[in-house]
């Protein structure tokens, strides 16, 4: 007998690209990038939220930095609009610096040269949900400016500007015009000569969309779906950075019956050519899908050497689940 149809949608986003690739950390294979230095942390956490369930903490102390990023890969140009929300849990200053947090940028212009950039820090904000604004400086701290310089992925190797307070001096530089912003993302970095904090940070938001930071979509999706017939799946997107022809590299995602039927689960691949001549699902489909018995699916990426298109592709999933 057949049910009713829930389709999953996963997005894949991928730069692909001949150029070295930048050292951008992606230890987690979600779409949000934790970065850290010394003994500094950055960790899910359900102690409090904007959004959803979860923030991410970050905890530094001088001189270490903890920071989170997401992809976002829209050029410099049309960046009209970057903020973040935050709740300091611990904010101690030393020597009256803010201990932030920063937004921070990761660019690469037409050249294929990196750039960071970044306003700092906002304003010690502790027990309370606060949304810093690093266009207009709301939450920001009177001294706030914006700064950018060269990159190498790791550190800062040219400071080209130090207190360009205006964003729109940075988008005016001739290195920058037509750059675009691969990351937007939350670094907490105390200054130098001291300090220390602990931060949640949720929902950076871009051009008037926030991201809801949350290790996964599916305790939000299943909630929604009423029906009997249901299924979620595991990360709800791939994203695969910046990847150079001969990449082979396989995602695994987890698929779960959330509804209260068994179920056959059949997946389509649509989008870009990238994803639908290079990407192969295994298995390709699930039957029977039962609740409590979560199925691997690996998401196997494989670039001939001989793909030479470059830019942004993406793709979508589609999971189809179907009553037994
Ligand atoms: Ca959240």
């Amino acid at each position: 007998m057949k049910g009713k149809l829930v389709s999953v949608l996963l997005t894949l986003a991928v730069a692909v690209s001949l150029m070295v690739m930048p050292a951008v950390t992606s230890a987690n294979p979600s779409s949000v990038q934790f970065v850290t230095t010394g003994n500094a942390t950055a960790e899910w956490s359900t102690d409090t939220s904007h959004s959803g369930y979860y923030s991410v903490l970050l905890t530094a102390a001088s001189p270490d930095s903890a920071s989170v990023g997401i992809p976002v890969n829209t050029p410099l140009a049309n960046i009209t609009g970057l903020s973040f929300w935050y709740n300091h849990s611990v904010c101690t200053p030393a020597a009256g610096h803010v201990v932030g947090p920063d937004l921070v940028l990761i660019l690469v212009n037409t050249t294929s040269q990196y750039y960071l950039a970044g306003r700092g820090g906002a304003d010690c904000s502790v027990g309370t949900w606060q949304e810093a604004d690093a266009i207009n400086g709301t939450k920001f701290a009177e001294s706030s400016v914006w700064w950018y310089g060269s990159f190498d992925g790791a550190n800062l190797t040219t400071y080209q500007h130090v207190g360009a307070g205006n964003f729109s001096v940075l988008k005016a530089d001739g290195n920058l015009t037509d750059a675009m912003v691969l990351y937007v993302g939350v670094n907490l970095d105390p200054p130098g000569d001291g300090g220390s904090g602990s931060v949640y940070v949720d929902d950076i938001t871009v051009n008037g969309v926030s991201y809801n930071l949350e290790p996964s979509a599916t305790v939000g999706l299943s909630a929604k779906i009423e029906e009997i017939t249901a299924i979620s799946v595991n990360p709800p997107s791939i994203d695969y950075d910046t990847i150079s022809p001969g990449y082979d590299y396989t995602h695994t995602l987890t698929v779960s019956n959330v509804g209260s039927v068994p179920v056959s689960v059949t997946t389509e691949i649509t989008g870009d050519t990238l994803f639908t001549t290079c990407l192969t699902l295994e298995p390709a489909t699930i039957n029977p899908l039962v609740h409590g018995s979560p199925a691997s699916v690996g998401a196997h990426l494989k670039v001939p050497l001989s793909y030479h298109a470059q830019g942004l592709e993406t793709g979508t999933i589609i999971f189809e689940a179907t009553a037994l």
